[in-house]
């Protein structure tokens, strides 16, 4: 089965082709030479950190993990645009932009293990835990935008929402309250065609994701969420947008995830064909930003080696760290439930051996 190549549909936007040529000349986002390296760099090193992640899964050293190679130039781009002072809602697969975002790499594993420890956001790093329950960061990014309007802070929120999360209710609830009030908000859909098995066809009818914006009264656009300056492009207007006041925007960045759904027992020849897979690999997202960059002199054989050799360096150093980290206690898992414990929790565990000797890996 060989598919339509919808990126290519009238009013997508694309900056530039699988063969990393301009579209036109006059498309290229404001952006600095620095920034273009910056956005490779960050690619490369998530490839990377991907390919060992799904190995160490593997192996058993990883506990959840949802896959992003295929994603790259989506989840990039969308973070590159924003500025640290601005906040992400992340999916449970949107961990490398919370990384980008501030998080440190070595708590993206030990959230990967199940450590509470996981979700802990440092204090200045403008991200929530990522979200496993679909839908449910829409409405918290229309409160956290509610916020910045209330306060008159020039930031925005941008939550990350799969294909299947936009029929979900709180994504609507969430996206109504953004249209009314004109809420600093930007929902970033990366459609990757599949929530697990089932296809996009399969669970709306609507052909275009973004023309759901349309029922809020905000503005939608789709673009090709294979390259990564479409997508920087994007969001960098929806940002500027958002913080002249002008409210919402929703954007669909057009995407495939060339792994499984997650590690926990997804297999994708299941429902997808080989062609498809094959298809869309044709337009990854790293290898025509790489042609692009080389064709302006801006990428060499020595940043790629460079890059790859950090990577390595830096993702083995953060499973280390993740794995020094002191194990949780069953304790723990009672800690942070409430500002008080109640007294009969506070009885059990005190009484029941639950103590912080009680290591749980
Ligand atoms: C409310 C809710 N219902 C069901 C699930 C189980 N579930 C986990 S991932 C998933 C599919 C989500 O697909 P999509 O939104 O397209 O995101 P993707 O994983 O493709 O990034 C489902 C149904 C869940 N986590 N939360």
């Amino acid at each position: 089965m060989s598919i339509e190549t919808p990126v290519r549909a009238q009013g997508d936007l694309r900056v530039i082709d699988e063969e990393g040529q301009l579209i036109d000349p006059n498309s290229l986002p404001e952006i600095t030479n620095e920034k273009l390296t910056q956005l490779m760099e960050r690619m490369l090193f998530t490839r990377l950190w991907d390919e060992r992640a799904i190995k160490w899964t593997r192996q058993g050293k990883l506990g959840f993990y949802a896959p992003v190679s295929g994603q790259e130039a989506a989840m990039i781009g969308s973070e590159a645009a924003l500025s640290p002072d601005d906040f992400i809602l992340p999916s449970y697969r949107d961990v490398p932009q919370a990384v980008w975002h501030g998080w440190p790499l070595y708590q993206a594993f030990l959230y990967s293990f199940g450590h509470q420890q996981g979700n802990q956001i440092p204090e200045g790093v403008h991200t929530l835990p990522p979200q496993i329950i679909i839908g449910a960061q829409v409405v918290q990014a229309a409160g956290v935008a509610m916020a910045f309007k209330l306060r008159k802070e020039k930031r925005v929120a941008l939550a990350y929402i799969g294909d299947g999360g936009t029929s979900q209710g709180d994504f609507y609830e969430g996206m109504n309250v953004a249209g009314v009030y004109r809420l600093p908000l930007i929902l970033m859909i990366q459609n990757n065609q599949f929530a697990i098995s089932v296809p996009v066809e399969k669970q709306t009818a609507v052909k275009e994701l973004a023309k759901k914006a349309e029922a809020a009264g905000i503005e939608g656009k789709r673009v090709d969420g294979m390259d990564v300056l479409a997508v920087y492009k994007a969001v960098q207007e929806a940002v500027q947008k958002a913080k002249a006041g002008g409210g919402p925007t929703m954007i669909e960045a057009l995407t495939f995830r060339y792994g499984p759904h997650t590690m926990s027992g997804d297999d994708p020849g299941r429902y997808r064909t080989k062609e498809l897979e094959h298809d869309w690999r044709a337009r990854d997202p790293l290898v025509r930003f790489r042609k692009f960059l080389q064709s302006k002199g801006l990428w060499t054989e020595e940043a790629e080696q460079r890059v790859e050799a950090k990577a390595k360096e830096e993702v083995q150093a953060s499973l280390d760290q993740a794995n020094k980290y002191p194990a949780m206690t069953l304790a723990s898992l009672a800690n942070h439930m409430y500002g008080k414990m109640p007294r009969e929790l506070a009885r059990q565990v005190a009484g029941s051996g639950l103590n912080a000797d009680s290591g749980v890996k």
